[in-house]
């Protein structure tokens, strides 16, 4: 038990020398979680993200990606690199704040790479690990709650109490006992602000998205056009979504980064909605290198910026999320 805890604590170290802001611990037995995954597949709300229908009773259980794991380290990064402002420049494209420099698939694979090697050390021989981003089967909010990094709030986003809900989210199956963290605690309490907020309606209940509706799977995920009521909502959303969290209470007091992995690159600023419809293939790999927007390919920019040229801007999108004596509030305002 010494032992665990104590590797516990070098592995927390590590985590916190390589750039991670948040790292907590807990065991590989399954998550909670797999009702409430069928349910939501049974209701197409995950639209057509085909991959999310393999398998649904493995992604609450790490040992069916390493069936030699005996701990989950699951390590946060914060992308909250930006200060909190809408821009407010007419005809400026949006990027969802994770996207504004280098893919966090790639940065926080290779942190955690080096996060074995450390526990190699610390262990004193070879560790059996799975490292996994995002894109692995595996509830990932549900085991960064039971590691203690958050609870997961009425939009659905794991809410860390120093990070808000800007953390993205990895972890490393490692078949070594480590001393695992107590679940975290925390709500929303009455606050409904990420549900009266989305441009859409996609949060349907607490912590329920429907994905058809939601901009950050039309502008990422979907491919093909549009129908003229989805375009109608992206406002000046090009590349995923941050409404619902930048109007939460939470990230008001969320403390902002220097990771130079997320510092945002000119790509993602001051670009016009135009430019963008406009831009050629060379031009897109050029400036999107290394960057998650490629996962939306040019078309999928392209697509996406076109729609938001030609949106009429109906009554929600033109609210956007502004601070007004120190509070963060959605206000009505140019789109
Ligand atoms: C599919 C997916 C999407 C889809 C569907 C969204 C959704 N809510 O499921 C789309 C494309 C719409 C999407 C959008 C976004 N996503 Co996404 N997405 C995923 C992915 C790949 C799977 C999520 C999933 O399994 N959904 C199915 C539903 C049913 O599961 P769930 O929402 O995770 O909910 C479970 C837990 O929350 C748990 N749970 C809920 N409450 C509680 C309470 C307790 C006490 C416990 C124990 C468990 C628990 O039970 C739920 C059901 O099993 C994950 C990565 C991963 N492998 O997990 C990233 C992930 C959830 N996405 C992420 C991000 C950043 C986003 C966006 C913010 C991107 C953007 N800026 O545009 C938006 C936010 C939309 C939103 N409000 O959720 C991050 C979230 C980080 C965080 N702090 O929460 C993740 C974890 C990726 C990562 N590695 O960082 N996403
Ligand atoms: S990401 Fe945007 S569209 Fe999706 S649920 Fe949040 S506010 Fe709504
Ligand atoms: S905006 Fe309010 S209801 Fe939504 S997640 Fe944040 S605290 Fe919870």
């Amino acid at each position: 038990m010494e032992r665990a805890r104590e590797l516990a604590q070098a592995v927390k170290r590590a985590a916190a020398e390589l750039g991670f802001s948040a790292c907590g611990i807990t065991t590989a037995e399954p998550v909670a979680g797999r009702e409430a995954l069928e349910a939501w597949l049974a209701a197409g709300l995950h639209a057509g993200m085909a991959y999310m229908e393999r398998d649904p009773a493995a992604r609450c259980e790490p040992r069916a990606l390493l069936a030699e794991a005996r701990s989950v380290i699951v390590v946060g990064a914060s992308c909250n690199a930006q200060p909190i402002t809408t821009k407010a420049t007419a005809g400026e494209a949006l990027f969802a704040r994770y996207a504004g420099n280098l893919d966090y698939h790639d940065v926080l694979k290779e942190r955690l790479r080096s996060l074995r090697s450390v526990l190699e050390a610390a262990a004193g021989g070879p560790v059996r690990a799975r490292v996994c981003v995002d894109s692995s089967p595996l509830l990932e909010r549900a085991l960064a709650v039971r590691a203690g990094l958050g609870f997961v709030g009425k939009s659905g986003m794991l809410i860390h109490r120093r990070f808000g809900t800007w953390l993205l989210l990895a972890e490393l199956l490692v078949d070594v006992d480590l001393a695992p963290d107590a679940p975290a605690a925390g709500r929303c309490g009455r606050c409904t602000r990420c549900i009266d907020a989305c441009p859409t309606g996609a949060i349907l209940a607490p912590g329920v998205i429907d994905s058809t509706r939601c901009i950050s799977y039309l502008t990422i995920e979907h491919r093909g056009g549009f129908a003229s009521e989805q375009a109608a909502r992206l406002g000046r959303r090009v590349f995923g979504c941050d409404v619902c969290q930048e109007v939460c209470p939470f990230n008001g007091r969320a403390e902002a980064i220097a990771d130079p992995a997320f510092a945002p690159r000119p790509a993602t600023t001051a670009r016009t909605l135009a430019e963008l419809a406009e831009m050629d293939e060379e031009q897109f790999r050029e400036q999107f290198r290394r960057s998650p927007v490629k996962r939306a390919k040019w078309a999928g920019l392209r697509r996406n910026a076109a729609a938001a040229l030609s949106c009429n801007s109906p009554v929600r999108d033109h609210q956007r999320a502004v601070v007004a004596d120190g509070e963060l509030v959605v206000a009505d305002g140019a789109a």
